[in-house]
């Protein structure tokens, strides 16, 4: 079959066109494909689907087979994708995903298309629809949490996928790579969790580095970005629009009048190919 492989602040994704025929088991060929000796190489496969909702339907399968229920960078990717295939004739379209009905417009400079701006819904900040357990239905906004024999403060944030944001006085101190996989697990996030480290540079600008559920560090994290800054808001630490630095790039996000996240970014294609279904 054939596929186009993208990225978004280096979030790397292989995007499949399954209108037409669906596979057997999206977690196996994802497992496959995105493994980076023996397959493509990516974070996540991103699959378009007819939608009876929406424009179109977008699943997202991460590195381990697991399916996420929305995908911040891949949804800039699928969009752009359908818009330069051709299969939408609008710059603003529909697309359904495990986090509701989320709307893509592309953003254009003197009509080239330089990246991708999406209304991400409401933060869900009830613990219990996060899901966090310890909490009931209130918010769990800077509270204790312990990992690895260490204290850390947490704020919890679903974007459709549950989110962990921890503010940290020097990201360099940390070592995602170990303590990332015990945040993911912990016994607290039911459904696992992405787990955000944040360090605030000033009001406007955020340095974020990610441990993703299901896929490990990964160079950006577009979800992420979105519960970070609402998470800084909610404790103080920013306005209400900034810049998230991530390793692989900068995303804007705005949390709007409107109780939306509008996330902007960049998304590129990188080659296409064919691989076997
Ligand atoms: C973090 C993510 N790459 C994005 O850009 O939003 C989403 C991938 C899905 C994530 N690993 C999860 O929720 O399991």
């Amino acid at each position: 079959m054939e596929f186009t492989k993208w990225q978004g602040c280096g979030n790397d994704f292989v995007l499949i066109d399954c209108r037409q025929q669906e596979l057997d088991d999206y977690g196996a060929f994802a497992k496959r494909v995105c493994d980076r000796h023996y397959g493509i190489g990516a974070d996540g496969v991103l699959v378009i689907l007819e939608s009876d909702k929406a424009d179109f339907r977008m699943r997202i399968f991460n590195t381990d087979g697991s399916e996420a229920e929305m995908c911040g960078n891949g949804i800039r990717c699928f969009a752009r994708y359908l818009r330069e295939a051709g299969a939408t004739d609008k710059d603003k379209f529909t697309v359904e995903t495990g986090a509701g009905i989320l709307v893509p417009e592309i953003v254009r400079k003197d009509g080239a298309i330089t990246g991708v701006c999406v209304d991400m819904g409401e933060p869900v900040l009830a613990a219990d629809e996060v899901p966090v357990t310890g909490y009931g239905n209130d918010r769990a906004v800077d509270v204790p949490i312990e990992v690895a024999g260490q204290s850390w403060r947490m704020t919890a944030v679903s974007m459709g996928n549950p989110h962990c944001v921890v503010f940290v006085d020097d990201l360099k101190q940390v070592s995602i790579d170990q303590v990332g996989p015990l945040f993911e697990t912990q016994a607290r996030f039911p459904k696992k969790t992405n787990t955000e480290f944040v360090q605030v540079l000033d009001r406007t600008h955020l340095r974020m580095r990610v441990w993703e559920r299901g896929a490990a560090i990964t160079l950006a994290c577009g979800t992420g970005a979105c519960a970070t800054l609402t998470a800084a808001v909610l404790t103080g630490r920013s306005d209400r629009a900034a810049d998230i630095i991530l390793d692989g790039g900068t995303l804007h996000i705005e949390w709007a009048a409107d109780n939306h996240l509008y996330m902007t970014g960049p998304a590129e294609c990188a080659f296409a190919g064919t691989v076997e279904a």
